[in-house]
């Protein structure tokens, strides 16, 4: 008896001829504009092209799932990316938008069908968030843009 092999369903990171939507928070933006250069480069190193990219300016991270949202449901996007970053500060207001900015986020992919991924930052100092945000602990704006051209081409398989 020959062994049983599961058929997988493996996605490639080829990013050629992709739209994709990129949601950015304007809110630590000395972060942010790193989360986006991070995200383009990685769409054009995967064989993508920047022209095929709308990049969407929203005020704060607790914005972005509205804007993801309405990306998303209208059709013109393989993927939506958000990046965002939420410090710490000296109140709980960074609890309330953290709390909201996942569970909106998921939400806007499970409504729409259309992978939206979380490319957040969130953590404690300026200095953890720079760190991820190009520094010594990557990118989360290339993490999140990865995983996006991983869902287009893994939906793609699974559509058949
Ligand atoms: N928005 C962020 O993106 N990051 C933060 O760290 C942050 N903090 O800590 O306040 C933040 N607040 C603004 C928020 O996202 C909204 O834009 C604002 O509350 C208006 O709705």
């Amino acid at each position: 008896m020959g062994t049983v092999m599961p058929s997988e369903l493996s996605a490639g990171l080829v990013a050629a001829g992709c739209r994709f939507a990129i949601v950015v928070s304007r809110f630590n933006d000395l972060v942010t504009r790193r989360l986006l250069e991070g995200a383009i480069d990685t769409v054009v190193r995967h064989g993508g092209s920047a022209e095929l990219i709308t990049v969407a300016w929203v005020p704060g991270s607790f914005e972005i799932p509205l804007a993801a949202e309405r990306l998303a449901e209208s059709g013109r996007f393989d993927a939506v990316v958000c990046l965002g970053a939420v410090i710490q500060g000296a109140t709980s207001h960074h609890e309330h938008v953290n709390s909201q900015v996942a569970a909106g986020i998921m939400g806007a992919m499970r409504k729409t069908g259309v992978p939206v991924t979380f490319g957040v930052i969130t953590c404690q100092s300026m200095e953890q968030a720079l760190d991820r945000a190009g520094g010594k602990v990557g990118n989360k704006g290339t993490e999140a843009t990865l995983a996006a051209i991983e869902m287009v081409n893994v939906l793609k398989l699974i559509a058949g």
